[in-house]
């Protein structure tokens, strides 16, 4: 592995403006996000990653949204086209999660094709844009009438997404282009909904949570408190049912419970952690502890009883749901990859209103595991529903059946741009600053710089991470007071070190000094595969196990099993062990760089091979298994 070691790339006080990435609070949080211009990853598994975002999936998902119709139907809204408006009726947000995602990756490497492309859609978008501000292009067209019916039309949902667009936009670019179009958007909204209303709609919420989180962070861009407050009032009017006048399920779209009443996450599994999420910044900014007590709870028990092993959410494919406590079957596994990427939006909140380590816990888990098995290794191809087995008679009933392989988009694509934005965003993911130092939450090879109150603080980190557990964290530039170095812990990382001190799992190791540069301190994550058994009320998974390693869930395909059937193989959990080189001709196919592959054996001593379960199906697509009964 080669190691970036040019620290140049970070922004130069003197000429490049700091990037706040995609959270941004005003208020002051128990931990503070680094600016996206702050971090910058090197070579290694995340940076391959956002290459093949770069290269592939976001230039590709310009033409599919070109192809599908979607900036037709923009064209149609701005007079430049006739014809009917195409697709489904939020087709307007996946143009605006492209928009989002091709800012941050302006950000993360500037590119003038990338501008160009941007602002030759934002200038079609603001051109479809109503003289009140009211912006969609599909609504009134089908509808014939503006939030006639919110609990399907998703028009606060397509006007949140298009304000994190025209945030993503300010930030990465310095242009104002669609944050004019976002303001008024906005603007239209707080006169429309909410304490303000004008217009007597102020009953009405959103089918699909969204504009919350948008609406918060708008305000922390402009400083215009209206749109915090709307985004307040949002969150506090769910919850009464009044969804169910328009015709609406309560339950699935989270309008069954007040949000600080709840105790648990139900019906559609996307929107309610958008909703929980959204509420997570309104509590941040207005100082609410007992909703951000009330939501950690809720967080705690959705991942203690309704996530899989793999941060997957939604068991249900009905209604793309949540299912009861412990209902997680394995094979109709819903947990699409937008719930996965909305757990972690809504936990990297908790985490820097918290400072608990869990929270650090469970992005990685959603981000190597249920978040990156949504997109093929060369990018560009897509998973919408995430199972952990797959029969050897599956049948591919439908579009989103993983029978069917990822595919290169859907006629309801969300997941595509929601990938696209977050691995292009990734990096103000990764760690964080408080007065007295750094906190390092995920682990990638790369540089980042933090202002502490003794002064400006830059490392260096190297690391061959996931595959290998060894972290070296190299100083290279610091104060000269003493500043704390936070590293986590995972909960699964019993027996880990910090220069060479045993440190406890489920938490932050911190070392407190003055550091000069070329100090460094060494993490040893131990990474042994380990055997991980399903909670005894999980019936679809009763007398199997799992193998996990480091942050990695495994998973086992046919296509590394000749000669044995996955639907019938039993395993010896005392068999397990790995292979630094991927032993098997297939896994070597996978072509990612350092692959650790790992081996059980049956009771009859035949070996199966696991690969880690994001890896899967990018060969061919094959029955697959991540639970395998003891024998
Ligand atoms: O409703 C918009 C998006 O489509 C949701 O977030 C996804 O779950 C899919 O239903
Ligand atoms: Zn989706």
């Amino acid at each position: 592995m080669t190691i970036d070691t040019d620290n140049s790339h970070l922004a130069d006080d003197a000429t490049t403006p700091t990037v706040a990435g995609p959270a941004h609070p005003r208020a002051t949080t128990t931990l503070r996000p680094l600016a996206l211009s702050d971090v910058r990853l090197g070579d290694g598994f995340w940076l391959e990653r956002q290459r093949a975002n770069r290269d592939v999936s976001i230039p590709d998902g310009l033409r599919q949204l070109h192809d599908a119709g979607n900036l037709h139907n923009f064209e149609v809204a701005a007079g430049r086209a006739d014809g009917d408006v195409i697709g489904p009726i939020f087709a307007d947000s996946d143009v605006y999660k492209w928009l989002e995602a091709a800012a941050w990756e302006y950000a993360r490497e500037p590119d003038s094709s990338l501008l160009d492309d941007q602002l030759r859609v934002t200038e079609l978008v603001a051109a479809a844009q109503e003289s009140d501000g009211y912006l969609n292009t599909v609504v009134p067209r089908r509808e014939g009438e503006r939030y006639g019916h919110p609990e399907r039309n998703h028009e606060h949902y397509c006007a949140g997404h298009l304000i994190q667009a025209g945030v993503a936009q300010k930030r990465a670019t310095g242009r104002d282009d669609l944050l004019n179009v976002a303001v008024k958007v906005a603007d239209h909204l707080v006169r429309e909904f909410g304490p303000r209303s004008a217009t007597g709609s102020a009953g009405d919420v959103d089918g699909h949570p969204v504009i919350e989180t948008a609406l918060v962070e708008l305000y922390r861009e402009t400083g215009t408190r209206d749109y915090l407050d709307l985004a307040a009032w949002f969150v506090d009017a769910r919850g009464h049912d009044s969804l169910e006048r328009f015709g609406g399920n309560s339950t699935y779209l989270s309008d069954r419970v007040p949000v600080r009443e709840a105790t648990t996450l139900e019906g559609h599994a996307v929107r309610a952690v958008y909703l929980t999420t959204g509420a997570t910044d309104v509590a941040i900014e207005t100082g609410d502890d007992a909703l951000l007590a009330a939501l950690g709870a809720q967080y705690d028990h959705m991942s203690a009883t309704k996530q899989y092993v793999t941060g997957g959410l939604g068991a249900r494919w009905d209604g793309e749901a949540f299912g009861d406590e412990y209902e997680l079957p394995s094979d109709r596994a819903y947990a699409e990859t937008c719930a996965a990427i909305g757990a972690v939006q809504w936990a990297w909140r908790m985490l820097l209103a918290t400072g608990e380590a869990s929270y650090g816990d469970q992005i990685e888990r959603l981000l190597f595991n249920g978040f990156l098995a949504g997109v093929s290794l060369r990018g560009g191809d897509y998973f919408y529903v995430n199972p952990l087995q797959v029969r050897h008679d599956a049948h591919a009933d439908e579009e989103r059946n993983p029978k069917n392989g990822r595919l290169r988009w859907f006629g309801c694509a969300c997941c595509p741009p929601n990938i696209m934005r977050t691995l292009s965003s990734l990096g103000g993911y990764l760690a964080t600053s408080t007065g007295d130092g750094v906190q390092l939450h995920q682990y990638a090879s790369g540089t980042l710089r933090a202002t502490t109150d003794a002064g400006d603080l830059e490392l260096r980190v190297e690391t061959a991470y996931p595959w290998n557990g060894r972290v070296r964290v190299t100083v290279v530039a610091a104060p000269e007071a003493p500043v704390t170095l936070s590293l986590r812990i995972p909960a699964w990382a019993a027996g880990a070190t910090l220069d060479g001190a045993a440190t406890q799992p489920g938490g932050y190791a911190r070392i407190t000094r003055s550091f000069a540069a070329g100090d460094a301190l060494v993490l040893e994550l131990p990474l042994a595969p380990r055997i991980t058994r399903p909670h005894s009320r999980v019936d679809a998974l009763r007398g199997t196990v799992a193998v996990e390693r480091g942050p990695l869930v495994y998973a086992f395909e046919a296509q590394d099993q000749p000669g044995l059937v996955l639907d019938d193989v039993a395993v010896d959990a005392a068999s397990l062990s790995e292979q630094a080189e991927a032993s098997v001709a297939e896994a070597r196919e996978l072509a990612l760089p350092g692959l650790v592959t790992v081996s059980l054996r049956t009771p009859c001593g035949d070996a199966l091979t696991g690969i880690p379960y994001f890896a899967w199906a990018n060969r061919t697509v094959d029955d697959m298994r991540v639970w395998l009964p003891e024998g």
